[in-house]
């Protein structure tokens, strides 16, 4: 095999890896899994990732990686693509790992359960509390970001754009025009300029058209339904800051 293959579903991260590969300029091929008829759970994808989870990508010699963040750097640093990954001796490259990490272990971790509630409950009638603080808590979390960003941005990494901000920009740029977002104006601002960037722009309008159509289906259920404020708290007005930064660490994680 002389090409990258890349295992992934058209509104799964895979599409941040596709991106990556799309700058690498590198000839690769993108191979459906169809996470709607459960594909990633059959025994043929499972001898590719035991997990189930897309993305997996197979190198050039046959080696299969797995995690977003690390497939992302892997190809950045192998292939020397500094605009996105800060090379070792960059002094900007101590906070390009650091801002994966925090997006990979803080901020996914919180829309999963917001996206799989009933995978952390006891009870079926905790689902909706589940959700509800699980966008508490992502709120609280892009509020951290928001205020890194308003003191050394307009990117994760100051004046200048990474892997950091494509990863942001996947999670939090198709809901960028929700109310709700409105209390995070920096993470918005910085992702609207990745969206706007070539040669991203084609894929992340794929990803809002899949997006609308989703959200058009599930009538809303991506923050339509979350959207009810906490009880004694209003939700943001326009410019805001944030209401649940106030949570301070008290949250479902
Ligand atoms: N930590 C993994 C997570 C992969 C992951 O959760 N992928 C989602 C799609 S975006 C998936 O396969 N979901 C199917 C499921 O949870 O059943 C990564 O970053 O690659």
């Amino acid at each position: 095999m002389s090409r990258y293959v890349l295992y992934g579903g058209p509104i799964t991260r895979a599409i941040i890896c596709e991106m990556v590969l799309i700058r690498t300029g590198l000839y690769h091929e993108l191979r459906e899994i169809d996470l709607s008829s459960q594909e990633h759970r059959e025994p043929r994808y499972k001898t590719i990732k035991p997990a189930g989870l897309v993305p997996s990508l197979i190198t050039p010699d046959g080696q299969v990686l797995h995690e977003t963040p690390a497939i992302n750097l892997y190809l950045s640093e192998r292939h020397r693509i500094e605009a996105l990954a800060p090379a070792v001796h960059d002094r900007d490259r101590g906070n390009s790992p650091g801002g994966l990490c925090f997006i990979s272990g803080e901020l996914e971790p919180a829309f999963r359960r917001f996206c799989y509630p009933h995978r952390y409950i006891m009870r079926p009638e905790d689902e909706e509390d589940m959700r509800r603080h699980s966008f508490q808590w992502i709120m609280h979390l892009l509020d951290t970001v928001d205020l890194r960003l308003q003191q050394g941005g307009p990117f994760c990494l100051g004046n200048r754009f990474s892997l950091v901000d494509l990863t942001l920009a996947y999670w939090i740029g198709p809901t960028a025009g929700k109310r709700e977002l409105s209390a995070a104006p920096a993470v918005i601002e910085c992702c609207e300029r990745v969206m706007q960037m070539e040669p991203f722009t084609d894929k992340f309008n794929e990803l809002l058209n899949l997006f609308g159509q989703y959200e058009a289906r599930s009538q809303g259920a991506w923050f339509g339904r979350t959207a009810k404020p906490v009880p004694g708290r209003s939700p943001p007005e326009n410019g805001q800051r944030c209401p649940f930064r106030q949570l301070k660490g008290s949250g479902p994680v």
